[in-house]
């Protein structure tokens, strides 16, 4: 069955509903029982002026090591029209997918960090995360993010998308084998 993961969505550059539409139809192949939240509209944050984000968790069992996971995600961001190489630190991008928990494990490597080592601050984050499962605890200190939430404040993170716009984005946006849309 693998270990429950969670990944954060973000992106500010060109149509990101339906992109997010897209990617999660990608990801929804390699997570078992791949679950969406909704789609918020965030206050950039970084101190770089830029369009609002929209971001999302999704989450899902993984079969397989962090490492894994996170080529897979960087694959993705590939695929999508990110450039690592071009792009500025918290500045604007097409699609950013970020490991934020993989099961309760706790990692640091130059590579990797579980969890992720901004989640805490970030409630652009921790809104989507707590929509999939409201009982949620950091595994480094136990405590609740739910309550790490309340202390941060919700400032600048507005309900934009119920997750049915995955599914519905996909539908108008992508053909079906036989050509129809
Ligand atoms: N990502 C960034 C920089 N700033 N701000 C918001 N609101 N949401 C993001 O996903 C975000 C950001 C670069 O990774
Ligand atoms: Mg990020
Ligand atoms: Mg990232």
């Amino acid at each position: 069955m693998g270990e429950l993961v969670y990944l954060g969505l973000g992106g500010n550059v060109g149509d990101t509903v339906r992109l997010f539409g897209e990617v999660v139809s990608r990801l929804s192949v390699i997570l078992s029982g791949a679950r969406v939240s909704p789609i918020y509209r965030t206050s950039p944050i970084g101190g770089i002026a830029q369009p609002d984000f929209l971001n999302a968790v999704m989450c899902g069992h993984f079969e397989g090591e962090p490492p894994e996971l996170l080529a897979a995600c960087h694959a993705l961001e590939t695929d999508f029209g990110r450039d690592r190489s071009t792009e500025i630190r918290f500045g604007p991008r097409t699609l950013d997918i970020d490991l934020l928990l993989f099961g309760d494990r706790i990692l640091s490597s130059d590579k990797l960090t579980i969890p992720h080592p901004r989640m805490r601050e970030r409630a652009f984050v921790l809104a989507p995360l707590l929509d999939l499962d409201s009982g949620l605890h950091d595994p480094r200190s136990g405590e609740r993010y739910a309550d790490v939430l309340c202390r941060i404040g919700r400032a600048g993170i507005y309900f934009e998308h119920s997750a049915q716009v995955y599914s519905s984005s996909r539908r108008h946006g992508l053909q079906d084998t036989d050509g129809r849309k």
